[in-house]
């Protein structure tokens, strides 16, 4: 699946000023220079593929001629820029070396043959390249940014008559967090300890022009993400202008009619997508209710608070007779990549969720009327939610015109408080125990899903959850958090093969926020 809808006669309204801000506010990218630590073997490891110690250290690699191959390990996660040096052994070169290099996050894209995807999302976010160098010796330079740990390297070929060495392999790793801003971890437990570890590195290896959804693929700034990164950045790397520079830019660059997009592009010059959808637009709300949160910036309330309140009026639009948010094919609204999961009841939710964040906002900014306003609409949309979508008799909320029970939407109208917190626990027991189907299936949602347990008091169950579910991910080997993740499946992927998922996404690395605000503030 790849989401392909496009909202119609899209054009795009431009905002100068708020945009003059975001460009004002862009970071300066940090640089490390960064070296392989080793090479690899990569070896079959259960249903999945390892990669073990070959040679410690690297300097150089041996002659290669046809079919030599060497695939290097950089030790941890990075994002960046590689270069190396390629001299030639044995006569003088009479023919081209031809190579191929490859990328991986994990040592699975590597082993897997990019010729054999047949997938939806393009192909092109495979890191796998064909080099032709014509004249040895040569300093390659790499004009792409990739993200990645392992290198491999194969000659396709020199020629009978030489050879070639690789050496002096360095990537230029990038990022705009400052490690020296994040505050010490207190806490020992040594499963917390990774759980911080890992998602600060994939809250870094993501934070570069924006907060980046992944650095290998979309590499774009969606809202949705934005909004988990967000909450994570204030307990962590505290970087609120970045935050800041975010919300300007989806502020500045919206769809028709003052919609914001779900995601927007940076290169070559910042963009709002075409698509729409009703979650993310209404996360708009929820980013600047968190920002002013952490912030108390009162003047940038101020000024975005009007973007805020066009996407709950544009939501409010979508509303049937009865109150309640109409049912669309799959792709209005996101949720989760779980197959088959229908949005009704969680769009209505996250609605009435952040209808509560704008009341909010619009008392901090003493205008009475405009919450009194948003304070109705959640009581017809709370009214209208128990009447149609709550079923008694099972004990959940339903969705949709097949009535389908699923995780997502219990855990939403959990999070949107329509019930008080006896009855959302009971709510959460129920859907632990009963485990209706149509599971969550990325990290993303499993977070609201913790959220909605550690918001009702239920902290020893989130921090299982949490352990079990992320903890699952480093027992995998993860260096960083993963975009989705499936203990039951870890060849999962919505996009038909799991060669394009992203291995870096920085949805998954709220574990941190968790820690840091409700186990260990
Ligand atoms: C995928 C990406 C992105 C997410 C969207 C909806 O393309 O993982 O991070 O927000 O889906």
């Amino acid at each position: 699946m790849a989401i392909t809808n496009k909202i119609q006669n899209f054009h795009m309204e431009v905002h100068e000023a708020f945009l003059a801000k975001a460009e004002a506010l862009t970071p300066t990218l940090r640089e490390t220079l960064v070296r392989p630590v080793r090479t690899v073997d990569l070896v079959l490891a259960g249903p999945d593929c390892a990669a073990r110690e070959a040679e410690r250290g690297f300097t150089a690699s041996r002659p290669m001629g046809r079919d030599g191959q060497v695939c290097l390990d950089f030790g941890d996660h990075q994002v960046g820029y590689v270069s190396f040096r390629l001299t030639p052994v044995g006569s003088p070169p009479d023919a081209p070396a031809y190579l191929r290099l490859k990328f991986g996050e994990i040592p699975y894209e590597i082993a897997a043959s990019a010729s054999d995807y047949q997938g939806e999302v393009s192909r092109a976010w495979i890191q796998e390249e064909f080099l032709h160098i014509d004249v040895l010796p040569a300093e390659v330079r790499l004009p792409r940014r990739y993200a990645f740990r392992y290198l491999e390297v194969t000659v396709l070929d020199t020629s009978p008559k030489y050879q070639v060495v690789i050496s002096e392999v360095l990537c230029r790793s990038v990022t705009s967090a400052d490690r020296s801003a994040v505050p010490p971890l207190k806490s020992a437990d040594p499963e917390l300890v990774q759980l911080d570890r890992v998602s600060l590195k994939t809250m870094e290896d993501c934070m570069q022009s924006v907060f980046e959804d992944g650095p290998k693929r979309d590499r774009r700034l969606w809202i949705a993400d934005l909004r988990l990164q967000a909450l994570t950045n204030y307990v962590t790397f505290r970087n609120n202008e970045l935050v800041r520079r975010c919300l300007y830019l989806f502020a500045a660059l919206t769809q028709n009619e003052g919609r914001v997009g779900a995601c927007l592009f940076l290169e070559p010059k910042p963009q709002v997508d075409d698509t729409a959808l009703f979650d993310y637009s209404l996360f708009f709300v929820s980013c600047l209710y968190d920002y002013y949160k952490a912030t108390g910036d009162l003047d940038t309330l101020r000024e975005l608070f009007p973007t805020a309140d066009r996407q709950i009026e544009l939501s409010l639009r979508e509303l049937d007779e009865r109150g309640i948010v109409t049912d669309r094919d799959t792709w209005w609204c996101f949720l989760d990549w779980s197959d088959g999961l229908n949005k009704q009841a969680g769009a209505q939710a996250i609605l009435i969720y952040a209808l509560r964040q704008a009341e909010a906002l619009a008392r901090r900014l003493g205008d009475e009327a405009r919450a009194e306003g948003y304070e109705a609409a959640v009581r017809r949309l709370t009214q209208a939610a128990l009447t149609h979508l709550w079923d008694e008799e099972q004990g959940f909320f339903v969705s949709g015109s097949d009535r389908q029970v699923s995780w997502a939407s219990q855990v939403w109208f959990v999070l949107a408080d329509v019930f008080d917190r006896a009855e959302n626990v009971r709510l959460l027991h129920r859907l632990m125990e009963r485990n209706p189907g149509f599971p969550m299936v990325t990290p993303y949602m499993y977070h609201y899903f913790v959220e909605a347990l550690m918001e009702n008091g239920l902290t020893g169950q989130a921090e299982a959850r949490m352990k079990g579910y992320w903890g699952e991910m480093v027992r995998d080997g993860a260096d960083t958090f993963y975009e989705l993740y499936d203990p039951e499946d870890r060849y999962a992927s919505p996009y038909g093969s799991r060669i394009v998922n992203s291995f870096c996404h920085a949805w998954s690395s709220t574990p941190s926020y968790f820690i840091r605000k409700y186990l260990a503030p």
